[in-house]
């Protein structure tokens, strides 16, 4: 029996690993939904905040610690857990569905079709309350379906054949179990191949970049980065990226629509192509994640391009009563914002393009909310509605507890030193949301404060590239830098960033 339950395992572990790799081949050549990340980001909403907030960081911590790429490898340990999980689910399932079949007198047939097609139905329901499945989306609902119909077919198929040798020694049953492995490996690598190449296909959205066509607008400026600064105008496909999705939502244009209703005298929608037709804004603008450790790369400079919510609320219709607008996203990510922000700042704008080519699905296509001064918490992306209400409401992340403004902090960091005998250049980047940066300044060691030449940065909200040249004496120093916001309010102590150095 223990042996029964254990091979029940390791087949049912086969067939999922075969499985996974074939939904994410559909995923990534067709845009299916893919399973494994559909399934994980559901359980993970059914989790209080607190524990999806501890969890993010923990993997923000864990990844600075090991100096990569925090966005990156933070959505890579998720994407990796989320295929584990259903691995490890696939093998319970195996074990069980064993343990029935070896005490049913049905035929395996009849079980592994109704077993699978209860998994199937689970799964669509899953996807459709998450989203992930758009009404009347057949083929997607008929896909989902039909890889869990498989897997109870095939697992009832090879089960059947396993226990018509119940005589035979186990050297026989392990060669007939290698080989059920052999086979779903080979399914699972080709998958996960057939996936690879469709997704190297689909990095960036078609079109040529903004910034490969034109100069910064700060290109004259006199203060120019030091070597190994980052980049000024961060690549889209380097930005990092934070959300509560383990993969993105794929929202289709031509069915997508921005619905508005709520407290106006109509309620009505818009597609792409009509917010698209109106006149166009482009700024330049620095997001950060309010999760940035200090030094950290959860932040990134780009040009955007969208309509000003402000142009368009007089179509809104909005009843006297309305004073917020709750902007909800495909996701079930939400923000509310105040009427009188939006009538007060032409720049809050729902955007359509990053370094002008259209959103990535990552970045939320097909449009995504702009709000100055805040962190990215407060601007939702793959927004589909917007409702008039009467009353704040929290956002998404302040519903769960996190910091109810969401106002940028005050930032500066060391990327780059450059040494030439006893002399270093420093240089790095300083932000201070919407406020922009006065000064920045250098320590060495506990000397005095001294004063950086500052970049023209690319706009009033973006960060300022800054750079410094210092003698110091031979040996091993510490460099600390700080920037003022332009009231002349330094950066706290405690948030400085510090750099070991060896002359
Ligand atoms: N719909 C949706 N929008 C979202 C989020 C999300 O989880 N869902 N995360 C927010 C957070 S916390 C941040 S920091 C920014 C990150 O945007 P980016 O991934 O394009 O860098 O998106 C914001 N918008
Ligand atoms: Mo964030």
């Amino acid at each position: 029996m223990i042996r029964a339950l254990r091979d029940g395992a390791a087949i049912g572990l086969s067939l999922t690993a075969a499985l996974v790799s074939v939904s994410a081949a559909g995923w990534k050549a067709a845009g299916l939904p893919f399973i494994a990340f559909d399934l994980f980001d559901w359980l993970a909403s059914l989790l209080p905040g607190a524990v999806v907030t501890f969890g993010l960081d923990a993997v923000v911590s864990a990844t600075s610690a090991a100096h990569v790429s925090i966005g990156l490898a933070a959505k890579t340990a998720e994407q990796a857990m989320a295929i584990a999980l259903l691995l490890f689910a696939g093998a319970i399932a195996g074990a069980l569905l064993s343990a029935v079949l070896l005490a049913s007198d049905e035929p395996p047939a009849l079980l592994g079709v109704i077993v699978g097609a209860l998994m199937g139905a689970a799964a669509v329901v899953i996807e459709r309350s998450t989203m992930r499945i758009e009404a009347g989306a057949f083929l997607a609902e008929a896909w989902v379906c039909g890889l869990f119909l498989a897997w109870g077919v095939v697992f009832a198929r090879v089960y059947e054949r396993y226990r018509a040798r119940p005589e035979t020694p186990s050297a026989a049953r392990r060669s007939f179990l290698l080989r059920v492995a052999g086979v779903a490996t080979a399914t699972t690598i080709a998958g996960s191949a057939a996936a690879v190449a469709a997704g190297l296909r689909r990095i960036q959205p078609p079109g040529a970049l903004w910034s490969d066509l034109h100069d910064l607008p700060n290109s004259a400026s006199p203060v120019q980065p030091v070597p190994g600064t980052r980049s000024e105008l961060t690549p889209i496909r380097a930005h990092y990226r934070v959300d509560i999705d383990t993969s993105p939502p794929s929202i289709d244009e031509t069915s997508w629509r921005l619905a508005v209703d709520g407290l106006v005298r109509q309620p009505f929608s818009r597609t792409l192509a009509d917010l698209r037709a109106r006149p166009a804004v482009h700024q330049f603008i620095t997001l950060s994640c309010i999760s940035n450790p200090i030094g950290g790369d959860l932040i990134g400079t780009t040009r955007w391009s969208g309509v000003s919510l402000h142009d368009l609320l007089p179509e809104f219709g909005l009843e006297p009563r309305a004073t917020h607008l709750r902007i909800s996203s495909r996701d079930g990510f939400h923000e509310t914002v105040a009427l009188d922000t939006i009538q007060q700042d032409r720049r809050v704008m729902l955007a359509y393009a990053w370094d002008g080519v259209r959103l990535s699905a990552e970045h939320g296509f097909p449009i995504r909310l702009y709000i100055p001064a805040v962190y990215g918490m407060k601007q939702p992306k793959w927004i589909d509605r917007i409702e008039a209400i009467a009353a704040w409401e929290p956002g998404y992340w302040v519903a769960r507890g996190w910091d109810r403004t969401g106002r940028m902090q005050a930032t500066s960091t060391i990327d780059a030193v450059r040494v030439q005998g006893l002399t270093a250049a420093i240089g790095g980047i300083a932000h201070a949301g919407a406020r922009g940066i006065s000064r920045v300044e250098i320590r060495v060691d506990d000397g005095p404060w001294r004063e950086a030449r500052i970049r023209d940065p690319l706009s009033p909200t973006t960060w300022v590239v800054w750079r410094c040249e210092l003698s110091m004496g031979p040996g091993p120093h510490t460099l600390a830098v700080r920037c003022y916001d332009a009231a002349g309010i330094a950066q706290p102590d405690g948030t400085l960033y510090k750099r070991r150095v060896t002359l």
